[in-house]
């Protein structure tokens, strides 16, 4: 067994949130990973509130174990979701491309636990002195929006800045980067591409056919000059998005009219030509569809046995 703080911190038996992926993380996904012992996060992405409601609602009828939401701050319904976690009595929210500095007050006066995602230093102190519970320090390996520093890099630096527990994200799998993020500092791990693989992840069937198949080369990082950048799996979509990016004739609005309703296309329709399918650079370690408690249970099993192993290195 791996004893945790962030165990006792959001009452889970083993310390693993799912990401709060858009489009992807829903009660669904959610309950699955909370019944297997980790916590399971609902993602509210660009989603209003009557949305958010219906999910929060639909999760405390498939499990009575704690969860989360995370806010995407960039959604343009930010204020009333952020209000929505407050009168659904969520026990837990992570924040993700953004400051939430603003919410954290009355977050806390309700008695949630906030736990930010940061992309630097700078970011994690700002989330301590603010009131942060914990911070996830998502490395550049992630899908999805990504910060600059990888995780190898950021966790270290994170964990030596701030006193709340980090957790780590970007770039692991399975047991042995499990492992490895708690040699880094962490006190536990956040990952999203292995659970786009679970049973309970309700993505189009071509959508987790591309994950099971990628390999190591095949994501491609677009989005830096809209100061937004994405990693997600080469395709016709994402090849022509990188080649406009370089071209100047293109405005800004119209490549961002480029990128609008292509994730849909992706998890709705698996659209493998026009979708926009995010996903990190350990893609290719995922293998094979499962249910998301099995999932849970290997990677803690191998997890148990790399840090068991660790040992016999010192002499
Ligand atoms: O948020 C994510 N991953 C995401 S959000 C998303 S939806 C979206 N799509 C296109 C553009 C923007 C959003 C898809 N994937 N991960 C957590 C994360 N947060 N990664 C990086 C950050 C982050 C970045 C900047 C957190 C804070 C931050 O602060 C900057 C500031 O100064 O406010």
């Amino acid at each position: 067994m791996i004893e945790s703080q962030l165990c006792q911190l959001v009452g889970i038996k083993y310390p693993i949130f799912q990401g709060g992926m858009a489009w992807i993380a829903d009660a669904n996904l959610a309950a699955a990973v909370s019944e297997g012992g980790g916590l399971g996060i609902i993602a509210a992405m660009n989603a209003n509130a009557q949305w958010l409601r219906q999910e929060i609602r639909k999760i405390r009828t498939l499990t009575q174990k704690p969860f989360g939401v995370n806010v995407m701050l960039m959604s343009p319904f930010v204020e009333e979701v952020a209000q929505v976690v407050i009168e659904e009595k969520v026990p837990v929210v992570t924040t993700g491309a953004g400051n939430p500095s603003k919410y954290m007050k009355a977050w806390n006066q309700a008695g949630i636990r906030v736990i930010p995602v940061v992309p630097s230093v700078n970011m994690a102190r700002l989330a301590e002195r603010s009131g942060a519970a914990a911070v996830i320090a998502e490395g550049g390996e992630s899908g999805g929006h990504i910060g600059e520093l990888t995780t190898m890099a950021l966790v270290p630096q994170v964990r030596d800045s701030v006193s709340i527990p980090v957790i780590a994200a970007g770039g692991i799998a399975d047991g042995r980067g499990v492992a490895a993020a708690m040699m880094l500092g962490a006190c536990g791990v956040q990952l999203g591409t292995r659970f786009l693989s679970a049973t309970e992840c309700g993505i189009h069937p071509n959508y987790k056919n591309k994950v099971i198949t990628a390999k190591d080369l095949d994501t491609i990082v677009t989005g830096r000059r809209l100061g937004h950048p994405v990693r997600q799996l080469k395709n016709k979509f994402s090849r022509r998005y990188a080649k406009e990016e370089y071209n100047m004739a293109i405005s800004d609005e119209e490549l961002e009219a480029m990128g609008s309703g292509a994730l849909r296309r992706a998890v709705v329709e698996g659209d493998e030509e026009n979708g926009c399918f995010l996903a990190g650079q350990i893609a290719a370690m995922v293998h094979k569809e499962q249910p998301a408690a099995q999932i849970i249970e290997e990677i803690f099993d191998e997890a148990q046995a790399v840090l068991k192993e660790a040992g016999k290195w010192v002499k």
